[in-house]
């Protein structure tokens, strides 16, 4: 039996999910996701890990279907609401799915490959059937595959165990000292590590409410903290960027209201990115509240994190968390071991050996320093690797979309340092010589990249003399562009 399934049980009556103005309680939980797995086993005593892919708005049908397909003994494939077709479509036929499940709002977007795919594609707002015997699903079996994007080939699927995903939840239930009585807002999209585990499933394991909203949107997250509905609040360091900016537009009475309800918080923690010192200040002022900055990665879930109680140092992302082994690299690479650490990327054996080191070590590629009891982000190990918003991008992953286009003959793109979203993308590009129109190659790049958007003040066009390009390297050109 799955831990965090079982425990849900001593839960019952409590509310689980707030998501589209409705109460859901655990026991409607685990009753609507025993029917779901019912109808995915459809007479079957096992899915034996077979994927089952899902794209459903944040909420109580996400987690029902999460929930069913672990129960059913399958792997959860959540996808990207933002996904246009063409990475959708990726990330099924990688994992060759056997179903998808979507909801009605996405029919237009999956139409396109009904007939293209073998996955049965399935509508799952009254998905289910009577409920019928549940195998018994043993810790280490795969239980989610979620995909990351890194410097060599497509996007790949970082496979997780259930004992994985249960090391991740209880490292941060136990740091975090989350109880039944929190209640966090989720704002963050559930096809990442930050939705997944840290809020949606650290709350599900403590018996505790994820409130949902259907998304971001500064003034609906403000108006939810004014009335005092939550206690707990994750987000990334854009999403704090972008709130403050927002507060600062309020009347000044609003302001006080959303004040004094933040400092009633029990806690609020960034990560996915570097934290602005800056940001962390302007939060306080505001909140009263020292952000507790952390730092994982979708193959390891969180690793590090500044404490609960004690000194949480600006500019640091702290100490290892329970059950996480750290050790610093030569270069000052972190790599990392423990129950945390994923189990392979979904058929790729050679990208998983590449990843960990002779001696069992995960390499994060990710470069610090430990200084005075706490470690310290300088950045990464490859220039390629761009965070924006939260989002790990690729720049390979993107110059190779913008050379397929008709005009552009050769391209280079690279991370800008940016406030708001700690880097932005940015692209230098050579065309044919006749300049782009760049409402036009946004289109065409919207159909073609997983939902990030290249700003147009970003897009370079003939920057660079032709015959350099080539030389140029990618630490140049962010200087030359910076
Ligand atoms: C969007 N815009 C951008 C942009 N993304 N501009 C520059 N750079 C980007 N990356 C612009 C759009 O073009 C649009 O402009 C406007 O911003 C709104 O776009 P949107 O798509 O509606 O954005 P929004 O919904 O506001 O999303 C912002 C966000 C989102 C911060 C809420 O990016 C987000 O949810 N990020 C979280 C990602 C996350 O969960 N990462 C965790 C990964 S796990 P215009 O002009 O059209 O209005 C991980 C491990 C760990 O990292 O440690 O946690
Ligand atoms: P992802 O691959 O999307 O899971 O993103 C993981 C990456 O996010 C890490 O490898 C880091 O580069 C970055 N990251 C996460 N948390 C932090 C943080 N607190 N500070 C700096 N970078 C972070």
């Amino acid at each position: 039996m799955l831990t965090l399934i079982d425990r849900a049980a001593a839960f019952g009556p409590r509310t689980a999910v707030v998501s589209a103005g409705r109460d859901y309680t655990y026991q409607q939980l685990l009753d609507r996701s025993a029917r779901i797995a019912a109808a995915l086993l459809a007479g079957a005593t096992d899915l034996k890990e077979e994927r089952i892919a899902f794209l459903v708005p944040p909420g109580f049908d996400y987690v029902a279907i999460q929930w069913g397909i672990w129960r059913a003994g399958g792997i959860a494939v959540p996808l990207c609401t933002k996904h246009p077709t063409l990475s959708l479509r990726y990330v099924i036929e990688d994992t060759a799915a056997r179903t998808v499940l979507y909801t009605k709002w996405f029919a237009d977007k999956l139409a396109p490959l009904f007939t293209e795919l073998p996955a049965d594609f399935i509508r799952a707002e009254d998905y289910g059937s009577a409920p019928t015997a549940l195998p018994d699903v043993a810790p280490d079996r795969r239980a989610m595959i979620l995909y990351t994007s890194g410097t060599t080939g497509r996007p790949k699927g970082v496979v997780t165990t259930h004992a994985n995903t249960e090391a991740q939840i209880t490292a941060l239930v136990k740091a975090w000292q989350w109880s039944a009585d929190d209640r966090i807002l989720n704002i963050l999209p559930l096809h990442h590590v930050h939705g997944i585990i840290n809020v949606l499933s650290c709350a599900l394991w403590s018996g505790a409410c994820c409130v949902f909203l259907p998304r971001f949107s500064e003034g609906a997250v403000l108006e939810v903290f004014r009335r005092g509905e939550v206690n707990v609040f994750m987000a990334v360091p854009t999403i704090y960027y972008k709130l403050i900016h927002h507060y600062h537009s309020l009347l000044e009475v609003e302001q006080r209201e959303i004040s004094a309800a933040l400092r009633k918080f029990r806690l609020m923690v960034s990560g996915s990115a570097a934290l602005p010192v800056s940001v962390l200040e302007e939060w306080r002022d505001i909140s009263g509240h020292t952000l507790l900055e952390r730092y994982g990665m979708t193959e390891m879930g969180m690793a590090i994190s500044n404490p609960y109680l004690g000194e949480r140092r600006p500019g640091h992302i702290g100490q290892p968390l329970n059950g996480v082994t750290v050790r610093l690299a030569d270069d000052g690479e972190i790599q990392v071991k423990g129950p945390n650490v994923f189990l392979e990327y979904w058929g790729r054996p050679e990208a998983t050996a590449a990843t960990f080191t002779d001696d069992g070590w995960f390499r994060s590629g990710d470069i610090a320093v430990y200084e005075d009891g706490a470690y310290r982000i300088l950045g990464r190990n490859s220039v390629d690797i761009i965070k924006s918003g939260g989002y790990k991008i690729s720049a390979l992953e993107i110059e190779e979309v913008l050379r397929t286009h008709p005009q552009i003959k050769e391209c280079g793109v690279v991370g800008l340092p940016d406030p708001e979203w700690g880097e932005i993308i940015g692209a230098s590009l050579i065309t044919d010589g006749h300049p782009l129109n760049l409402d036009e190659l946004q289109a065409w790049l919207c159909e073609r990249l997983p939902g990030y958007k290249l700003p147009r003040r970003y897009i370079f066009q003939d920057e660079l003399p032709r015959n350099v390009m080539g030389k140029v390297t990618k630490q140049e050109l962010k200087t030359a562009f910076a």
